[in-house]
C-alpha cells in the first residue's frame, strides 16, 4: 500500500510531533529559481509486512545559493518498530522491496564505499539513531550536509533514488573499525524517497 501525502497532510501528522520549534513546512519557492526550497516524503513500510505503514520521513533543503546544502530530516514513527535505540540511515538506492533493494549506504563521489559496515560512520547517508518508547512512537529531528535534495553531486533524487532504512538494532558508529552489523544490523522499515511538488 502506498499513500499519497500532500504537504496539509505531512503538517496534520507532523506539525503535533514537532516538539518545541516546529519548522515551516512550505513547498514554494522563497529565493530565486536557483535557489529553491525543495522537500522530499518516503512512507516508511515494515520489512516483515510489506503493507503496514509505521511511520513516515520528511526532507526540507534549504534555499541556499552554497553547494553543500542545509537539509532537515524528520522521521516519525508511530509503530512497528520495537522500544529502544535504531540505526537510521538514508541508503543507496530507491527500492524497499525488499529491504535489501535499497543496498548499502549512500555515499557518491570519487571515494565512494556504500559498505554499511567498512565505512561508517563516514558515509554521505548517516543519520542519528531514533529512540522508540514503549509506546511504538518515536521522534528524530535533525539537520544533515551530508545529502542535497536538488540536482547536484549530492543528490538523494538521483537517478536511482534513495530510501530511508530503520535497523532492528542500535547504531554504535563502529568505533572499532568494520564489525558485522555495528551499523544496526537487519532492517526494521524502509522508505522510498519521493520529490515533494
Ligand atoms: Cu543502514
Amino acid at each position: 500500500m502506498r499513500l499519497q501525502f500532500t504537504y496539509t497532510t505531512l503538517v496534520i501528522l507532523l506539525a503535533g510531533a514537532c516538539l518545541g520549534g516546529p519548522i515551516p513546512l512550505r513547498a514554494h519557492e522563497t529565493d530565486t529559481a536557483d535557489h529553491r526550497e525543495v522537500g522530499a516524503v518516503a512512507n516508511l513500510i515494515s520489512c516483515s509486512d510489506s503493507a503496514r505503514l509505521v511511520g513516515l520521513a520528511y526532507l526540507r533543503e534549504r534555499p541556499s545559493p552554497e553547494l553543500v546544502k542545509e537539509v532537515d530530516v524528520m522521521v516519525r514513527v508511530w509503530g512497528g518498530v520495537p522500544a529502544g535505540k535504531h540505526a537510521v540511515h538514508i541508503h543507496e538506492t530507491g527500492a524497499c522491496q525488499p529491504c535489501s533493494a535499497a543496498r548499502g549506504h549512500f555515499d557518491p563521489g570519487p571515494n565512494s564505499n556504500t559498505n554499511p559496515d567498512g565505512n561508517h560512520p563516514f558515509h554521505a547517508g548517516e543519520l542519528r539513531n531514533i529512540h522508540i518508547n514503549e509506546k511504538g512512537g518515536g521522534l528524530l529531528w535533525m539537520v544533515t550536509t551530508r545529502v542535497s535534495l536538488s540536482d547536484g553531486p549530492l543528490s538523494l533524487l538521483d537517478e536511482d533514488g534513495s530510501a530511508f532504512i530503520i535497523h532492528v538494532q542500535p547504531d554504535t558508529y563502529c568505533p572499532d573499525g568494520p564489525a558485522a552489523g555495528c551499523a544496526g544490523g537487519a532492517r526494521a522499515a524502509c522508505g522510498v524517497i519521493l520529490p515533494l511538488q
